[in-house]
């Protein structure tokens, strides 16, 4: 679909590739994930299409919600956010739903070394395909550069597991990762990889109906890619901004309220222009 269509066209478009085109991807975002001190964070979480502002969908609350705190050889600590969480509504201009924000005060972020931000969603009914889905998500994120466990598994029911530093990368830089399930690597495992093609605005909790890019084609609007015998996944950055990848139905969870589930592991990694 082309981007920058008039609004109604665009409306239409939505309608029509609902489920077909665009990868659903819960995200979870703060601005920055390089921090050079420990400050505030003001978090989003919200469930929709990055490459196209439309959709919105909701992800049924939020389960688990935490983060995992190290740096060098020391203890792994962690440190549960549910009670940060407030409900938003996130309104992008073809379509809103339930959402939620989170200011992570400064004494959760304060020393060095790397932050794994694990988000576990409820459950999303996906009326024209009759199943449920539950993604569960990373973020890493670094404060004063003494790296930690951003490249351990944290040891959830599926998880994307970097294998290059995730709060680190150049544009043009290869994202290595191995997709696990209960620990094991997932060999095949389709990988949907997406860019923040509308940026949310933290003010309006929106995305701006402008994209950054501009598709030739549907094709390359969700990039796809297999993990390997060993579950790993290769993806060279061709830009600057936040990549999403999602490995679909890898979970072991396969049945909700007896209907189908795909429980799907995500990341989201930032990427930066070398100047
Ligand atoms: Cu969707």
């Amino acid at each position: 679909m082309k981007k920058r269509l008039i609004p109604f066209l665009t409306a239409v478009c939505v309608l029509t590739v609902v489920g077909s085109a665009f990868a659903h991807f819960m995200v979870m975002y703060t601005p920055e994930v390089a921090l050079h001190s420990g400050s505030d964070l003001d978090m989003r979480v919200l469930f929709t299409h990055p490459a196209e502002a439309g959709h919105m969908m909701d992800m049924g609350g939020i389960e688990e919600f935490y983060v995992l705190t190290q740096r060098g050889d020391s203890k792994v600590k962690k440190t549960d956010l549910k009670g940060y969480l407030k409900d938003i509504e996130w309104a992008n201009p073809h379509a809103k739903a339930p959402a939620f924000s989170a200011m992570i005060p400064k004494k959760v972020v304060r020393s060095m070394g790397d932050y794994v931000f694990v988000m576990k969603p409820g459950h999303y009914f996906e009326k024209e395909e009759g199943v449920y889905m539950q993604q569960i998500t990373k973020l890493i994120l670094n404060v004063g550069g003494v790296p930690g466990n951003w490249a351990d598994p944290v040891g959830l029911p599926c998880e994307i597991v970097p294998l290059i530093k995730p709060y680190g990368l150049w544009t043009g830089n290869v994202f290595k990762a191995q997709v696990l399930s209960e620990g094991k690597p997932v060999a095949g495992a389709e990988v949907e990889v997406e860019f923040m093609n509308h940026m949310p605005d933290l003010s309006t909790n929106s995305m701006p109906a402008e994209g950054t890019v501009e598709y030739p084609h549907d094709a390359f609007v969700t990039q796809t890619i297999y993990s390997d015998a060993n579950g790993y996944i290769a993806f060279g950055i061709p830009k600057a901004g936040w990549w999403g990848f999602a490995a679909l139905g890898v979970g072991p969870e396969k049945e909700y309220k007896g209907k189908e589930l795909g429980q799907d592991a995500v990341i989201w990694v930032k990427a930066v222009d070398m100047k």
